[in-house]
């Protein structure tokens, strides 16, 4: 397959910049077509939103900094399925409102156990939790089965913001804690891993720096005029 292969580096809502990146996050994003990945990604990398997005063709990632125990951490976060290789974290979204995209949700947490580390951090989403009257997908279920997984548990609405940086804030911080735990590469300096596309995950860098630092919450939702 010819797969285009699109980063956005955001430079919405930046307010002031660090003088440096100490960490970059590789995180999925999956689940179901139509969950609502695309606009969770777009809520919490450029605080927007778009009611009738079209389906995602190829390969995109998305980046906004956050800082997390006083570190400048850059997640880089990748809008499809297929790219668990190296990842740290993901994003398992199903839509509250579509018992179909929950009851495959065992299959996308096989597929990161068997493409991803083991020691990602994997959070589930249930989005669209704005749509109450539509809800097919009870709360308790969810929590239950990400109990018995292991796994964090959020609903949010992309559409209304609810949650959406929480999830992604708790992700960054338990992949934050996990990696904190690790002994890191001694010279602190960027290894890209070869094997990996040249991607980083997760080593202390010493990057100078950048135009598209953001590191404040937002402020305000938006939508977007697609
Ligand atoms: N009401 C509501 N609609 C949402 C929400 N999130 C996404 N949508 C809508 O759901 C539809 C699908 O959203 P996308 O983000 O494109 O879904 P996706 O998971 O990226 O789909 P694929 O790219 O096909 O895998 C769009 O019409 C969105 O506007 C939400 O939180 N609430
Ligand atoms: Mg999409």
């Amino acid at each position: 397959m010819n797969q285009e292969m699109n980063g956005s580096e955001t430079e919405g809502h930046l307010e002031s910049g660090p003088d440096k990146i100490d960490y970059v996050f590789k995180v999925v994003v999956i689940g179901d077509s139509a969950v609502g990945k695309t606009q969770l990604l777009s809520r919490f990398a450029k605080n927007e939103f778009c009611l009738d997005s079209k389906s995602t063709i190829g390969v995109e990632f998305q980046t906004r900094t956050v800082n997390i125990n006083s570190k400048f951490v850059k997640a880089q976060i990748w809008d499809t399925a297929g790219q668990e290789r190296g990842a740290l974290g993901a994003m398992l979204v199903y839509d509250v409102t579509k018992r179909q995209s929950f009851d495959h949700v065992a299959r996308w947490v096989e597929e990161l156990r068997a493409h991803a580390d083991n020691s990602i951090v994997i959070a589930l989403i249930g989005n669209k939790a704005d749509l109450a009257d539509l809800r097919t997908v009870p709360t308790e279920d969810a929590v239950e089965f990400a109990e018995n997984q292991g796994l964090y548990f959020f609903e949010t609405s992309a559409l209304s913001g609810e949650n959406v940086d929480t999830a992604f804030r708790k992700l960054l911080e338990e992949i934050y804690n996990v990696i904190s735990k690790k002994p890191l590469d001694s010279s602190n300096t960027v290894k890209p891993d070869l094997n990996n596309g040249g991607l980083l995950k997760g080593l202390k860098i010493d990057a100078t720096s950048g135009a598209d630092f953001e590191v404040s919450e937002m402020k305000k939702l938006s939508t977007c005029s697609c």
